[in-house]
This record gives structure tokens, sequence and C-alpha cells, in this order.
């Protein structure tokens, strides 16, 4: 059986204040939850990670730098990041990789620096719509994972994240089948790379415009382990029932 898991990635959203939705994310939460991540703006990590370890809720970061240390300016490093208490980082959202034109080679890097500080890495790879509507979706995935996913990938330092690019804040959501034919990809790579027992334990989470109202479908896709959810995160209220749909 694999892990599954639900991951909220609260992006540049949130002071203090938004950490009592952890509290009250604790107490929607089922004895038997699966793995319940929150990574919150990195300010908070400290903070977040004290109110979540109580209730078994991991808390993440959303990026982190290659290098352990050094004049990067503004950056912060997977060490410092596992010095909060914090036991996960995503690496390689398609906001990075725009906005901060992070490449595979980057991407990859940070996912090695991340298992160095003892982090799992959460690596999110998607096309865009230009990607799709050009049929060239499983290049672009394809393309991802040989060069964002290292070599010594293994079922407790990875998580990768599907999520298609023009899915994300967007309100719109890929078929079942759109997720599925991803998801089986991603799956048969990951096999014909590691193996059958590493290849079929790697989580693979689905992001982009995941709420309340569609989880329970999302979830049914086959090779779908959860799900990474942006806005939805923000409030307990929306993320407990995602989670309780798992
Ligand atoms: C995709 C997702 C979280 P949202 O970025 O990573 O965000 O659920 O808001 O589409």
């Amino acid at each position: 059986m694999r892990r599954k898991m639900a991951a909220g990635n609260w992006k540049m959203n949130g002071t203090a204040a938004a950490l009592a939705e952890l509290g009250a994310l604790a107490e929607m939460l089922p004895d038997d939850a699966p793995d319940v991540v929150i990574c919150p703006p990195a300010p908070l990590l400290y903070r977040a990670c004290e109110i979540a370890r109580p209730h078994g809720i991991g808390i993440g970061a959303q990026d982190c730098h290659a290098e352990d240390k050094g004049a990067f300016t503004g950056d912060i490093s997977a060490p410092m990041i596992a010095d909060t208490g914090a036991r996960y980082v995503i690496v390689g959202h398609s906001e990075r990789r725009d906005a901060h034109e992070e490449t595979n080679s980057d991407v990859r890097a940070k996912a090695r620096a991340a298992w160095a500080a003892g982090l799992t890495a959460i690596l999110c790879i998607g096309e865009s719509l230009e990607d799709r509507e050009a049929a060239n979706t499983l290049d672009i995935i394809a393309g991802q994972l040989s060069g964002s996913l290292p070599d010594d990938s293994t079922a407790t330092n990875i998580v990768i994240a599907y999520e298609p690019i023009w899915a994300i804040g967007t309100g719109k959501v890929p078929t079942l089948e759109q997720i599925e034919e991803v998801h089986d990809f991603i799956r048969a790579k990951l096999i014909s790379r590691f193996g059958d027992t590493i290849g079929d334990a790697i989580p693979l989470l689905y992001g982009g415009s995941v709420k309340p109202d569609n989880a329970a479908t999302i979830f049914r896709a086959k090779n779908v382990d959860g799900a990474l959810v942006g806005g939805a995160s923000l409030k307990a209220a929306d993320f407990a029932p995602i989670v309780a749909a798992l």
C-alpha cells in the first residue's frame, strides 16, 4: 500500500494569525488521517512546527536553495528549514520555475540539498496549456522527470506532484482520464527507472484547483495518492474535507 498524503501549499499567504488554522485543522482530522503536510511561508515555519508537532501534522517549506549557506540574499537553505523542525520542502513548483526561471537541473540540485538535510522533497512537474494543446504533455513530463528527479530517489525521500500549470488557481480541473493518463505515465516511468519496489512506492499527488467538492472524484483516479492543494488549504474548513476524501 502506498502512503496517502494531503499537502497544503499556502504560497505567499498568511501571517502569524493564520496559524490558528493549524489548530483548527488538527481538531477536524480523524485519528486515522493520512499524511497531512502544511507548507506555510518561511517566516511561519518555526511556530507552525511547534503547533503541528503534537498533532502529527507535517510542516514543509515552499522552496530551498541548493547550497547550504553563502552569499544568497533572501534565500533559505535546506539545513535552515530542517532546523525549524520542518520535514518537507516543495521543489520545482511551476510558479518558481516560471517567476524564478528555475531549470530542471536547479530543481534536481534542490531535491538533493533537501535530502542532505534530512527533508523529503515534494517535487512538482506539469505542462503548460500550450504544451497540452500541442499534444506535448507526456514529452514535457518525461523531460521534467529525467531532468529534475535525482537518480537515488526512494519511496521516503521524494513525493511527486503532477500539477498541470493551466489548472493552477484557475478553477479548471483536468478530466479524470487526463489525470489518469499522466499519473499512469509517471508511474510507468518510475518503475522502469527505479524498479518495481521503489517505482511503485513513490507517492504521486495531483495538484491544481483541488477543492472540497472535487477531491473525492480526483482521488478515484488510478495512481493518485493524494493532492497538493493551494487555495483550499488556507482554511481548515476547506482542507479537512479534502483530507477526509482520501
Ligand atoms: C497548485 C496548487 C498548489 P491551487 O499550485 O500547489 O494551487 O490548488 O490553488 O491551484
